[in-house]
C-alpha cells in the first residue's frame, strides 16, 4: 500500500490559523485576491490581456465553473469573479516545466511534492515519457509518443482493456473526435469526470423527466418567486451565480438555503460590481437557512411533500396532464414517519413546516443542488424528491421556475452532449455509425468506479486520461493508486503537472496541451471552440494568448493523432482533415447530435443558441410514456455506529478540484493549511478532543483495508452534531471504493463514515 507521503506529499502545515467564518462573499477582498492572484502568476500585461476577455462575447469561456453568462447585452466589462481569475491565472501562468525540469527532479522526489506545489511549477512544455523502470521523465517526440500509444493499443487482446478517462473541461470538439475515436477503435470504455459529480443528477432527471439536464434559463432565476439552494457552496464555486441571486432577491425572489454549514456565500453577498455591495452592506441572500444534517435531504424533501399534500397545495391541473405516479407518491409521503424525519434532518417539524409554506405560497420555484445531494449512497432517490416536489407544484416548463442542478466543470455539460459516456443511448450509437460508416460498439463500458477494478483486475491495462487528475479525483486513493501502477500504460493529455503523473502504469506518457486562453493554429487557419454551460447555452470560445511553448499541441489534434496513429490505414474517419479544421467536427456533431443543426452559424451568433429541453420548451416528457414520473422512494437511513461521525469531503475557497491555488478558505476562516476536519463542538467533548488537537481520520468501512489520514487538526465548527467536513482530495483515501450511490455509482464523498483517533505522537 502507499504510503501518505506518495499520495499526499509532505506539506508543511506549521502556517496553520483558524478565526472566526465569515458572514458575506465576496466584496472588494475578492476583487483584491483576484489581481493578486493574477498578477502574481501572470504579470501585468497577460492580466491584462486575459481577463478583460474572460467570458466576453469574443474572448474565451472560463474554466472554471460552467455557470452561464448573461446575454450579450447585459454583461459586465468585467464577467469573472474571484475564482475565475485563479482558473485564468493557474493556466496562463509564466512559470514551466520544462525538460530540464524533469532531469532534475526525479519521480520519487517529486512524490514528496504536495499537489500545490506541483502545481505551482508551471505549464508542461514537452511531451514526455517514463519508461519502465525509470525514475524520470524524459523528453520524447510526438511522433515517437503517440506510436508508444498505438502500440500499446494494438497489443491489446481487445479494445474493451483500454479506457479513456475525460475531465470536464474539454471542448465540444475535442470530446466529440475523443469519443469517435475510442468508439471506432471498438470500446464505450468513457469513464469521466461526471461519473463522480452530477451523474446522480443525470440517473434521476432522465428517469422522471426524460433529459438529464437542467430545465432553466437565468431569466427563469431573475423571475422565480423562490429558490432553493440545497447542497451548494456557490460563493465558492459558483460565485457568478451570487449576482444571479442577487438581482432574483431584488426583484422579490426568497431563498431556501439547505446546508449543514453556513456557507458565507448563502448569507450574504457583496457585489463588487456595484456600489452597495462595495460601500454598504450587500444583498442579504437566504431568508432561511435549513441546516440539515448531511444526508437527511431525503427525509427533509419527502416531509416537505407530505405537508404539500396535506395542504392539497399542489398543481392539479399539471399533475393530472402532465404526469404519472402520483398516487403512489402521494401515499408514501403521507406516511412519512415524523419522528424519523426529525431525527434524520437535524431539523425541527416547525423548520420544515416554514419551508413547505414557503414553497406552497411560491408560484415559481427553482430548484439548485450540487455535490452537497449527488455524493451519497441515496443520491438518485434524493433528486428525484425534488422532481417529486417540482412536479406536485407544476414547477417545470413554466417562466421563473425549473429544475437546475449546477454544473461543475466549464464544459461537463458538453462532453456528456458529445457522447462522453460509457452507457451511450441506442439512438446515438446509430447516427454515429450512419454518419461515419462503422459499427459503433453495443455494449456499455466501464464508468470511473468500474475502471478502477478493472484495472485492478488487470482487466485493462491501457488508461488515457483527457484532462484530468485521476489519481486524485477518483475515492479510495491508496485503491486507485494500485489500479493505476498495475497497468501496461498511463497517458496524461495535459496542461499542467498533477499527482496522476507520478502515480504511473510501467510506461507514463505526459502529452501537454494549450488551453483555453492560447491561440489555436491549425493547417486551415486559426481555430475556435465550442462549449454547453449549464443551462445548456453553446457558444464559442477563443484564446488569444501565445502557447506556453511552441511543442504544445491542441487537445484536438493530439486525439486526431492519436486516431491516426492507432487506425492507420484501416481508419474509416478521415482523421487528418478533422484535425486541421475543426468546423468538420462541428459539421459531424449537427448531423450526428439532436439540436445542432446550422451549428457553424449559429454558434458564431454573439452569445450562442440554446439546445432544446423538451419538458422546459414544452411540458414535453420524453420517458417512453410521454409522462413525467413521480417516485415513491423508501427513506434510507445512514446508520452510524456510536463513536463515529459522517464525513463530508468539501471544497476549500482556494482550490479547484484537485488543483490546489492557494491555503486561503477564507469564508470559513481556515488560513494556511488544508490537513483540518472541521467538528460540532458538542461531538468534541463526547469524544474527549479539544480544538487544535491532532488526530488520525479512520474510515469505518468492512473490507479489512486501513483507511486512514494522518495528522488532521481539529477545528471546532458549527457543522449538525454527528457531522464532520474536511477537504477533498487529501481526505479522499478514506471514501471507500465499493461505497457509492445506488443507481449512477458515484462515490458517496459526502457520507463517509469515520472515527477521529488521537495522531500517534500528538500530545
Ligand atoms: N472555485 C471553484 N469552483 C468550482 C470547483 C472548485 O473546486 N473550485 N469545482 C467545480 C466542480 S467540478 C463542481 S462539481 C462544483 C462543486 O460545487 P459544490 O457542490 O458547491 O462543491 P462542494 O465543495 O463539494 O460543496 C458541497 C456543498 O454541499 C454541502 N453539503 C454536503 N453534504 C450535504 C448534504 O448531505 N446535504 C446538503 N443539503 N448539503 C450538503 C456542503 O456543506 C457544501 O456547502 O463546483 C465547480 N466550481
Ligand atoms: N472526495 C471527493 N472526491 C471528489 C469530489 C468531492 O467532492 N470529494 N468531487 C468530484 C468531482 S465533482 C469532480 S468533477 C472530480 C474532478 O476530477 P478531474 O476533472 O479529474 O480533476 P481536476 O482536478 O479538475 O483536474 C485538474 C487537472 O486537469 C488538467 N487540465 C487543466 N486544464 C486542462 C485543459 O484545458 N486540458 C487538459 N487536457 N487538461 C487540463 C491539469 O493537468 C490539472 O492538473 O473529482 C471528484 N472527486
Ligand atoms: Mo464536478
Amino acid at each position: 500500500m502507499e504510503t501518505d507521503e506518495t499520495l499526499l506529499g509532505s506539506p508543511d502545515e506549521s502556517g496553520l490559523s483558524v478565526e472566526q467564518p465569515h458572514d458575506h462573499a465576496a466584496g472588494v477582498t475578492a476583487v483584491k485576491v483576484a489581481m493578486q492572484r493574477a498578477l502574481k502568476e501572470m504579470g501585468p500585461v497577460r492580466t491584462a490581456r486575459t481577463l478583460v476577455r474572460l467570458n466576453q462575447v469574443d474572448g474565451f469561456d472560463c474554466m472554471s465553473c460552467a455557470w452561464p453568462d448573461p446575454d450579450p447585452e447585459h454583461r459586465h466589462r468585467a464577467e469573472f469573479c474571484e475564482n475565475g481569475a485563479k482558473a485564468v491565472a493557474e493556466e496562463a501562468t509564466k512559470a514551466r516545466v520544462t525538460p530540464e525540469f524533469f532531469a532534475e527532479h526525479s519521480v520519487s522526489d517529486l512524490l514528496r511534492q504536495t499537489d500545490h506545489w506541483l502545481g505551482k511549477q508551471g505549464r508542461l512544455t514537452h511531451p514526455m515519457v517514463k519508461w519502465p523502470g525509470a525514475d524520470h521523465y524524459e523528453p520524447i517526440s510526438w511522433d515517437d509518443g503517440l506510436r508508444v500509444v498505438a502500440e500499446h493499443l494494438q497489443q491489446l487482446g481487445s479494445p474493451d482493456e483500454a479506457v479513456f478517462y475525460t475531465s470536464g473541461r474539454a471542448s465540444n470538439e475535442a470530446a466529440f473526435a475523443y469519443q469517435l475515436f475510442v468508439r471506432e477503435l471498438g470500446t464505450n470504455n468513457l469513464p469521466d469526470c461526471s461519473n463522480m459529480c452530477h451523474e446522480s443528477s443525470g440517473v434521476a432527471l432522465i428517469d422522471t423527466i426524460g433529459i438529464g439536464k437542467g430545465s432553466v434559463s437565468l431569466e427563469d432565476l431573475y423571475r422565480a418567486d423562490l429558490i432553493v439552494l440545497a447542497g451548494q457552496n456557490p460563493g465558492t464555486n459558483h460565485p457568478r451565480m451570487l449576482s444571479a441571486l442577487e438581482t432574483a432577491k431584488k426583484r422579490g425572489a426568497r431563498i431556501i438555503s439547505i446546508n449543514p454549514l453556513r456557507e458565507a456565500g448563502l448569507v450574504n453577498f457583496h457585489n463588487p460590481q456595484n456600489a452597495h455591495g462595495v460601500l454598504g452592506r450587500g444583498t442579504d441572500l437566504t431568508d432561511l437557512h435549513l441546516q440539515v444534517r448531511l444526508n437527511g435531504d431525503l427525509a427533509l424533501f419527502q416531509a416537505i411533500g407530505a405537508l404539500l399534500v396535506e395542504w392539497d397545495a399542489l398543481d392539479h391541473d399539471f399533475v393530472a396532464r402532465c404526469t404519472e405516479g402520483f398516487e403512489a407518491w402521494r401515499d408514501h409521503v403521507a406516511g412519512v414517519d415524523w419522528q424519523r424525519v426529525v431525527e434524520v434532518t437535524g431539523l425541527s417539524r416547525d423548520q420544515i413546516t416554514q419551508a413547505a409554506r414557503m414553497i406552497a405560497d411560491s408560484d415559481a420555484t427553482v430548484y439548485c443542488w450540487a455535490m452537497g445531494l449527488t455524493q451519497h449512497r441515496n443520491a438518485v432517490a434524493t433528486i428525484k424528491e425534488v422532481v417529486n416536489l417540482a412536479l406536485a407544484r407544476g414547477d417545470i416548463g413554466k417562466p421563473g421556475a425549473g429544475l437546475c442542478p449546477v454544473r461543475g466543470h466549464s464544459n461537463v455539460q458538453g462532453d456528456r452532449t458529445m457522447g462522453i459516456w460509457e452507457k451511450p443511448p441506442a439512438a446515438f450509437l446509430d447516427a454515429l455509425a450512419a454518419e461515419y460508416g462503422f459499427e459503433p460498439p453495443r455494449h456499455h463500458g466501464y464508468d470511473t468506479v468500474e475502471s478502477i477494478y478493472a484495472m485492478l483486475e488487470g482487466k485493462a491495462s491501457v488508461f488515457v486520461a483527457l484532462g484530468g487528475n485521476f489519481l486524485h479525483a477518483a475515492p479510495d486513493t491508496a485503491l486507485t493508486a494500485e489500479a493505476l501502477q498495475r497497468t501496461a500504460l498511463t497517458v496524461q493529455i495535459s496542461t499542467k503537472l498533477n499527482r496522476s503523473h507520478l502515480i504511473t502504469g510501467r510506461t507514463a506518457l505526459i502529452l501537454p496541451t494549450l488551453g483555453r486562453t492560447e491561440r489555436d493554429d491549425r493547417a486551415s487557419g486559426p481555430q475556435f471552440i465550442t462549449v454547453e454551460d449549464s443551462m445548456s447555452v453553446v457558444h464559442a470560445s477563443r484564446g488569444r494568448l501565445d502557447p506556453a511553448s511552441e511543442h504544445l499541441r491542441s487537445e484536438v489534434a493530439i486525439v486526431t493523432g492519436l486516431a491516426e496513429a492507432t487506425l492507420g490505414r484501416d481508419a474509416v474517419v478521415d482523421w487528418g482533415a478533422l484535425g486541421a479544421d475543426y468546423s468538420l467536427i462541428r459539421a459531424g456533431i449537427e448531423r450526428v447530435v439532436p439540436g445542432f443543426e446550422d451549428y457553424e452559424r449559429r454558434v458564431s451568433r454573439r452569445g450562442g443558441f440554446v439546445l432544446p429541453h423538451p419538458p422546459r420548451d414544452s411540458r414535453t416528457f420524453t420517458t417512453g410514456t410521454g409522462k413525467a414520473h413521480f417516485t415513491a422512494s423508501p427513506l434510507e437511513i445512514l446508520e452510524v455506529p456510536a463513536g463515529h461521525l459522517v464525513l463530508q469531503t468539501l471544497r476549500s475557497h482556494d482550490q479547484f478540484n484537485t488543483t490546489v491555488y492557494g491555503l486561503s478558505d477564507r469564508y470559513r476562516g481556515i488560513e494556511g493549511g488544508r490537513l483540518v476536519v472541521m467538528v460540532n463542538r458538542r461531538d468534541l467533548q463526547a469524544m474527549g478532543l479539544r480544538a487544535d488537537d491532532l488526530v488520525d481520520i479512520v474510515a469505518c468501512w468492512d473490507d479489512g483495508r486501513d483507511r486512514r489520514v494522518q495528522g488532521f487538526r481539529v477545528v471546532e465548527y458549527d457543522t449538525p452534531v454527528g457531522t464532520a467536513a474536511a477537504y477533498y482530495p487529501e481526505t479522499n483515501p478514506l471514501v471507500p471504493l465499493g461505497s457509492a450511490a445506488e443507481g449512477s455509482n458515484t462515490p458517496t464523498s459526502k457520507s463517509v463514515i469515520v472515527r477521529l483517533e488521537p495522531a500517534a505522537g500528538a500530545r
